[in-house]
């Protein structure tokens, strides 16, 4: 029986992939190339620095791990400067709504993303209440497809692997979801998200019908 919802952030919650990539193209072309939208989506739900060595290879650019570490900040200075700016209206469709109604028939609710400013976000947004437990990449250090983001949030919720359903947009984070042992509802398109258990285009066309039948 799921007792749990586990929400992914960026392309699930909101769409902070525009203001990724603002930031990390800015980064690209202080270095001397630039990279396209179908590139940045192979860096959906990927770490910060592992996002940067992807990037630094389309550029055939090498780094060390301290220069590394300081692009890394750079980017992520630009990033939050528009995060901070982010309002309630970001909110993907049905998001809000659907946070509301899970925790209204008591299922219990955590963020499991990669982020390391997802607390940033959901204040700006004002979300960060309708969340039982929150992990992202401050508290886990291995990257999806490993499960780790889940499976601290399912222990923080004290609920088991097995009934928890995971909401994600990326490949890597179904693929996460999956190798947790957990249910998975991928957001996008079926075509792409070939592993989760069922596909809706967004949160707006989740309905407990669906989530009780998993
Ligand atoms: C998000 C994005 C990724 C980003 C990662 C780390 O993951 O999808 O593109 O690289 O967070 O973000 P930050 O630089 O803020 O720590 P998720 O898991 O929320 O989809
Ligand atoms: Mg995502």
């Amino acid at each position: 029986k799921i007792k749990a919802c586990i929400f992914d952030l960026d392309g699930v919650i909101v769409d902070t992939a525009v203001y990724h990539y603002k930031a990390w193209r800015r980064l690209a072309n202080q270095l001397g190339f630039d990279f396209t939208e179908e590139q940045n989506e192979e860096l959906k739900g990927i770490s910060r620095i592992e996002s940067l060595k992807i990037i630094l290879n389309w550029g055939r650019v090498t780094k060390s791990a301290e220069e590394m570490e300081e692009l890394a900040t750079l980017k992520n200075t630009w990033y939050v400067d528009m995060i901070t700016k982010m309002t309630p209206d970001e909110i993907l469709p049905g998001a809000k709504e659907f946070l509301e109604l899970v925790r209204s028939k008591n299922y219990l609710t955590a963020l499991g993303s990669a982020s390391k400013n997802s607390e940033t976000i959901l204040n700006q947004i004002g979300l960060i209440n309708l969340f039982d437990a929150l992990v992202d990449g401050n508290k886990v250090t291995k990257s999806k497809p490993n499960p780790e983001v889940f499976l601290v949030g399912a222990k923080e919720l004290n609920v088991l692997p097995e009934e928890c359903v995971v909401f994600e947009d990326a490949i890597a984070g179904v693929q996460a979801a999956k190798n947790g042992n957990m249910k998975t509802v991928g957001i996008g398109k079926a075509d792409v998200l070939t592993e989760a258990d069922i596909v809706v285009g967004g949160l707006n066309e989740m309905t407990i019908e669906k989530l009780e039948n998993l």
